[in-house]
């Protein structure tokens, strides 16, 4: 309410709007024109995250989104902090996550007569492409709509990113009080249900039945999904060996008798039929064909996705199965009843046997210890505290480490892993982690190569600043990638991928008032992090690997332009 308790102004119906919808945090950074809706939101009970720079604030917004089937909001100012932030919306909308950039911007007048105001950009024109729905409120009666139909596109169908554009005047606007209230709608139903059509369930059962080496791939769709409990029964009432994509890693556990995932090259190019629940078949998945999936022919996908244009985008989709994953399986699960015969032995057999192999030649490499520590070592530790911990959040960036840390960590519990997803970003990681801490209320442990950490090291004040249980360790192996790279000009700088050597990144956690450590054996890692998780303090644990370990790019070396042009 304004001083005039009849009137209200546009930022409390901004806020009225969004704590009608149980939205209860944002996630920004101040400056004009939305400092004063930070304070004010703060002031009437919403939790404000306030960040070092709006592409983090967004990272955790679209992270927020993912955890909770709640749109994640991120608060900019107007051009730069908005471009600021405009990454993170792509990403989440790439990805697939729930969010809405609420942008400040300039006034329409000067920003269409291009007359020169202060951060003066065409916002709405430069969000649209990027995003799922671009909106622009510009009468405070309109506010109400204009929260609705971001809070609708956002979660709807595929979830996205949704921008939402408030020129300043906006906030300072006021109307009557109860025409006011009266303006704003609590959105019923905002993911709505969508029921697979029943010829497309008896299409996907007769593939199922028919199959001789059946494989369930779940990506992260099925984990935002929330529809844990008929996943885990699909896969167990038919006895199929299923993937995990890596943000789907924990769904089931990873130590679940029907994971393939120690048998991964394996049963990709064996299986004669791949259902996919939530997962794309994009670059990740060698987009459905080539090597990787053995002989096309013998190959039929049945496709879960809301999305009908995902269907035939890469190789063509013998069943597709349109509606939400909650609805579809349970379908499914009704069409299999209890007398579904189980995937053949001898299939899973096959997968288990390599399984045995493969993990044992494991085990072999994680109990070696080499000094100094290589990823394999310091990832063996961090397995076992991980192990001991379940429910703390998994978050994850880098190269060598991302890829390293998805094989050997496993997950326990569904939706504890976030890392790089679709696109392989850098920069993730402390706006995740942030929201991990604020949304779950459990501790955070951020596994972080040292040039992923550096594109959002600078929150570890955040972190600080808000006290959150984020302990993060970064592998320091001085580069990106690695750290040995020398200049072939044999000039006096050091190569592009090459950082100072010995760097402390502990230090920067001590500096904002948290703790610092600096590991070098993986018993020493082990120790700082089970500490870390007891104590819930703000942790950077600064940890040194072998400059020399890792790959170029790790597991993706082939998508550099000159190693593919090698291998033609
Ligand atoms: P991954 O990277 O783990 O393979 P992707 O992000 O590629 O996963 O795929 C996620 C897919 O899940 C998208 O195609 C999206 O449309 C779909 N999806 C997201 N939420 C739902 C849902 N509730 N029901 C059905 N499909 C969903
Ligand atoms: N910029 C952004 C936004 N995303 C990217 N993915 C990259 C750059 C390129 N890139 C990668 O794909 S991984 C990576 C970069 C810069 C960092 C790898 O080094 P690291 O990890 O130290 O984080 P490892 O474990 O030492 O390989």
């Amino acid at each position: 309410m304004t001083t005039e308790s009849q009137t209200i102004d546009g930022f409390h119906l901004l806020i009225d709007a969004l704590k009608l919808n149980n939205i209860d945090t944002l996630f920004g950074l101040p400056g004009i024109p939305i400092t004063d809706l930070t304070r004010m939101a703060q002031a009437e009970g919403m939790r404000v995250i306030s960040f070092r720079h709006e592409q983090h604030a967004g990272n955790a917004a679209a992270a927020a989104g993912y955890l909770t089937q709640k749109p994640g909001i991120c608060l900019t100012v107007s051009a730069p902090g908005f471009l600021n932030g405009l990454t993170a919306l792509a990403n989440a909308t790439v990805n697939c996550f729930p969010m809405i950039l609420i942008s400040g911007s300039s006034e329409r007048e000067i920003v269409d007569l291009q007359q020169g105001d202060y951060e003066e950009m065409d916002q709405l024109a430069i969000a649209k492409p990027l995003c799922k729905a671009a909106y622009r409120v510009l009468h405070a009666e309109d506010i109400g709509v204009g929260i609705a139909r971001c809070i609708r596109a956002a979660l709807s169908g595929r979830p996205g990113g949704v921008y939402l554009d408030l020129p300043a005047k906006l906030f300072a606007q006021t109307m009557d009080a109860a025409a006011g209230k009266a303006s704003l709608i609590k959105v019923v139903d905002p993911a709505p249900r969508q029921i697979p059509a029943s010829d497309s369930v008896d299409r996907a059962l007769a593939l199922l039945k028919g199959a001789r080496r059946p494989l369930i791939l779940l990506g992260k769709g099925a984990a935002y999904a929330q529809a844990d409990a008929d996943i885990r029964a699909l896969v167990e009432k038919t006895g199929i060996p299923y993937l995990p994509m890596s943000m789907a890693k924990g769904l089931l556990p990873d130590t679940h008798p029907l994971s393939a995932s120690a048998a991964r090259s394996y049963v990709l190019a064996q299986a004669d039929v791949v259902m996919l629940i939530g997962a794309r078949l994009n670059w990740l998945l060698s987009h459905g064909k080539g090597k990787t999936w053995g002989a096309p022919a013998a190959k039929q996908f049945i496709q879960i996705d809301i999305a009908p244009t995902e269907i035939d985008s890469n190789v063509a989709i013998a069943a597709p199965l349109i509606g939400d994953i909650g609805s579809c399986v349970a379908a499914l699960l009704t069409g299999i009843g209890p007398n579904w015969a189980k995937a053949p032995a001898d299939w899973i057999g096959a997968i288990t046997e390599r399984k045995d192999k493969n993990l044992s030649k494991m085990a072999e490499t994680l109990a070696k210890n080499p000094s100094p520590m290589n990823f394999h070592s310091a990832l063996g530790a961090i397995r076992e505290v991980v192990k001991a911990n379940p429910s703390a959040m998994l978050v994850n960036e880098g190269a060598n480490t991302l890829d390293f840390t998805r094989s050997i960590v496993d997950m326990y519990e569904p939706r504890k892993r976030l890392d790089v997803g679709t696109w392989g970003i850098m920069g993730i990681g402390m706006g995740y982690a942030v929201a991990a801490a604020v949304v779950t209320g459990k501790p955070v442990i951020a596994i972080e190569g040292d040039s992923a950490f550096g594109f959002s090291g600078m929150e570890v004040e955040t972190i600080c600043r808000y006290n959150l249980p984020v302990c993060v360790v970064v592998f320091n192996n001085n580069g990106v990638y690695r750290g040995t790279d020398v200049n072939g000009s044999g000039g006096a700088d050091v190569a592009p991928t090459v950082f100072v050597k010995g760097a402390r990144y502990d230090k920067m956690m001590e500096a904002f008032g948290g703790v610092g450590v600096h590991a070098t054996t993986p018993a020493e890692l082990s120790v700082a992090l089970n500490e870390a998780l007891r104590s819930g303090k703000p942790t950077l644990i600064n940890a040194v690997i072998d400059e020399t370990a890792g790959t170029e790019s790790g597991r993706i070396t082939m998508l550099n332009p000159q190693t593919a042009a090698n291998k033609k």
